[in-house]
């Protein structure tokens, strides 16, 4: 396990944009020359115990983080917790899992298998959440995991990375409002994820949230490689709790839309 939150997010960092090309030009286009705060990054997983939210969540608990929210997503099978760092200026990582026994017999076996390839002390090594798959997967199986779960599909392709980093729009100088963020974004020809608006959650809810959809990239399965989607970059603006503090959890409904960014267009 790391000991320096920074050198984590670092090489999280450099796999994130290695897998997602745009992302070094959305960063250049909104930070202008001035530093990005990240709101939060995310990670998946399926809840199979050698692999499960706590595995990847201990990466984190180790350098000081705590669990401040659970979430369920019915439809898509999905569990999730957000943690926060007690120095509020460190991104909060959200990691969901998917409830794999919900699925069929044969998706169950398909993740399972891939599961045990994985060697259980790579679960605790330093690199574990930027490591990417420990299995091999054909194309075949690939598109049959996709055909009942975009996720698990994903998953299966990409395994331990940074799913998306997100932009905090609370300390961009330049914007005010998520509308002129995704204006600029729009201008320059990135395309947002527009599954139940463009502009997730409301003042009302104490966030609003954007995302861009998910860059293709070529990936080498076992047996051919073909073009998927990668990952994505988000932005979020938060609003203050009647108490005055920032709101630091996240919107159900909104993340379920945040996840389709990763669907194919
Ligand atoms: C996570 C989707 C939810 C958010 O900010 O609400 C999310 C994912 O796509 O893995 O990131
Ligand atoms: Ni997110």
């Amino acid at each position: 396990m790391h000991t320096d939150v920074n050198a984590l997010f670092d090489a999280l960092w450099q796999d994130y944009i290695e897998m997602t090309p745009s992302a070094a030009k959305v960063h250049a286009l909104l930070s202008e020359g001035q530093p990005i705060v990240n709101d939060h990054i995310a990670l998946r997983t399926f809840n199979i115990a050698k692999v499960n939210l706590d595995v990847l969540a201990a990466h984190f608990e180790a350098l000081g983080y705590k669990a401040c929210g659970d979430y369920r997503f019915e439809a898509k099978k999905l569990v999730a917790k957000h943690f926060e760092h007690p120095d509020p200026t460190q991104p909060k990582v959200f990691i969901s899992e998917l409830i794999v026994e919900a699925f069929s017999p044969e998706l169950q076996a398909t993740v399972h298998a891939l599961i045990e390839q994985v060697d259980v002390e790579a679960t605790t090594a330093d690199n574990f959440i930027y490591s990417g798959p420990h299995w091999q997967v054909d194309y075949k199986t690939y598109q049959s995991l996709l055909a009942e779960s975009e996720y698990a599909a994903w998953v299966a392709a990409f395994g331990y990375r940074a799913n998306h980093f997100t932009v905090s729009i609370n300390h961009l100088e330049k914007y005010d409002t998520i509308e002129a963020v995704n204006e600029s974004l729009k201008q320059a020809g990135f395309v947002l994820n527009s599954a139940g608006g463009e502009i997730k959650g409301s003042a009302e809810v104490l966030l609003e949230q954007s995302s861009t959809m998910a860059d293709k990239i070529n990936l080498e399965f076992a047996d051919m490689s073909a073009e998927i989607p990668s990952c994505f970059y988000e932005f979020a603006l938060r609003y203050p709790k009647p108490d005055g503090d920032i709101y630091t959890g996240f919107v159900a409904a909104s993340a379920d839309k945040i996840f389709e960014s990763t669907n194919a267009q």
